[in-house]
């Protein structure tokens, strides 16, 4: 038997699951070992992740792999970004880390740049988008209020690094995590020193920086015990789960462009080098980092939230099936409401329903009742800001973009596929729904020497999945809803 067999940790925002993967004759099977919720804790004023379960869910999945007999080579952890844990000098985690929900930082990156550096001169050493939660925020949010882990920290661990370190007891900083901080310049691939000064912080804090492959150490006894495996290692894979996704677009060349669709919708291209200009800075793309040295030029659009959260508040109002609720959405008349999707009322509002009703009445639009009309709102507006999105993107890419990838648990959304294809007037090509999984398998299995190149972890992904294509249809349509969603979002 020439097939291998890896294990991976894939950590969502909502939730998490491990998979193992195996590779053999030249394809990758997956299968779901574990899958679990990652929830947000409020307390004492703050909204927590508990690390701790993870970590312990991490072990159950291990103690399944164990009892059934599977032959893992290694384990490697992805993660949402930007998140961290403080360590002490005991080596004990100085409690669960905040949540980049928490809006602790609003109001932050605004205080920042008047009296730390300056908005241009942090995009310039970073090339990353503003959010408010990036770690460079959050870290001077926790300063200013003088957070007593951080006060106490020997170590900042981002959040795959850190449990990769409650397995090996081993620190590093994975290159494609400490991306997302906003602290990393990404010419000289180093933590940049002026940000780290203004956090009175020093770049040996955040672990021995490594890049996708690198072997971290093996499970400690004490893990080895739990769980019943021998010292297995445990290899950095893309840790920051976007990064995981756009390594496993199973594209056959470079001019593609993707869209990972999850709770976020990160839209952007895989470049040579970073590209900072006027242009990124005025439209706030960001340059985060790939495998193999590539940079991820994208940029964040709220994606699935909005949806996600509007079917918690229906409940058993709205259909619990996807497809009868797509097919119940598609019977809603067409364009009655245009919102942006990015606009920070739906951040992260007390009732979602709620906030995309009251844009639709500012903006003098018809209201959306039920969840049919709202469903229809929703795709034909986040269809529309791709159209956006893509715009820019062609506009700097270095290449001619004629493809989009769409990728990740929306891309088995049928209906937003052909609206995407026909708003944007790209082809789509969608799925593989497993993307993050597959790209975290794939990296292990590059570093064990299973795989080559990027381009021959996609080969083998295409090879294994199948792919639905959509063409762009009813251009003048949508061209026309264009001009309205133009006039409504005030053009940016
Ligand atoms: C997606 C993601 C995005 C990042 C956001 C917050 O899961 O990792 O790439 O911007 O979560 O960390």
């Amino acid at each position: 038997n020439n097939s291998h067999c890896y294990f991976a940790v894939d950590l969502g925002a909502t939730s998490g699951r491990t998979i193992v993967g195996t590779i053999g004759d030249g394809k990758v099977e997956l299968e779901e070992l574990t899958r679990f919720p990652n929830n947000l804790i409020e307390t004492g004023g703050h909204f927590y992740w508990d690390i701790y379960a993870l970590y312990f869910e991490i072990i159950k999945g291990l103690k399944l792999a164990a009892k059934r007999g599977l032959e893992i080579e290694s384990i490697g952890i992805d993660t949402w970004g930007v998140d961290f844990v403080c360590v002490g000098n005991d080596g004990a985690l100085l409690r669960n880390p905040i949540s980049y929900r928490d809006p602790y930082t609003f109001g932050v990156p605004e205080e920042y740049f008047a009296n730390a550096v300056s908005k241009e001169d942090v995009y310039r050493a970073t090339g990353i988008q503003f959010m408010n939660f990036n770690s460079l925020f959050q870290l001077y949010a926790m300063r200013l209020a003088g957070n007593s882990a951080l006060n106490n920290a020997n170590k900042i661990l981002f959040v795959p690094d850190a449990l990769s370190w409650m397995l090996t007891g081993k620190a590093v900083c994975e290159y494609t995590i400490a991306s997302t901080s906003q602290l990393l310049n990404p010419v000289t691939k180093e933590l940049d020193p002026r940000l780290l000064d203004s956090l009175e912080l020093s770049g040996d804090m955040f672990g021995q920086m490594v890049t996708p492959g690198h072997r971290i150490g093996t499970l400690t006894e004490e893990v080895q015990k739990m769980t019943g495996l021998g010292p297995v290692p445990v290899i950095a894979v893309a840790g920051h789960d976007t990064a995981s996704a756009v390594a496993a677009v199973p594209a056959k060349d470079e001019r593609f462009a993707y869209l990972s669709s999850g709770t976020w919708s990160l839209m952007g291209i895989e470049t040579k080098e970073p590209i900072i200009n006027n242009v990124s800075y005025d439209r706030n793309f960001t340059n985060e980092g790939g495998i193999e040295g590539t940079t991820r030029f994208l940029k964040n659009i709220c994606g699935m939230w909005l949806l996600e959260r509007c079917r918690k508040e229906w409940g058993e109002d709205a259909p619990a099936d996807y497809a009868t609720l797509l097919a119940d959405a598609m019977k809603a008349p067409a364009f009655q409401s245009i919102i942006n999707p990015d606009d920070e009322t739906f951040a992260n509002p007390a009732d979602m329903q709620e906030a995309i009703k009251a844009y639709c009445r500012t903006t003098g639009q018809h209201v959306p009742e039920g969840y049919a009309e709202i469903c229809r709102c929703i795709f034909e507006s986040l269809a529309l800001r791709y159209r956006q999105v893509a715009g820019w993107l062609k506009e700097m890419a270095p290449f001619t973009i004629d493809t989009l990838h769409i990728i990740g648990g929306g891309s088995r959304n049928d209906l937003l596929n052909q609206f995407t294809a026909n708003a944007t007037g790209l082809t789509v090509l969608a799925g593989p729904q497993e993307c993050t999984a597959l790209g975290n398998i794939m990296l292990q299995a590059k570093a064990s020497g299973q795989a080559g190149d990027i381009f021959d972890m996609r080969r083998i992904i295409a090879d294994s999945v199948s792919i639905k294509r959509f063409d762009p249809q009813d251009h003048d349509l949508w061209d026309k809803a264009y001009g309205r969603y133009l006039e409504v979002t005030g053009k940016q």
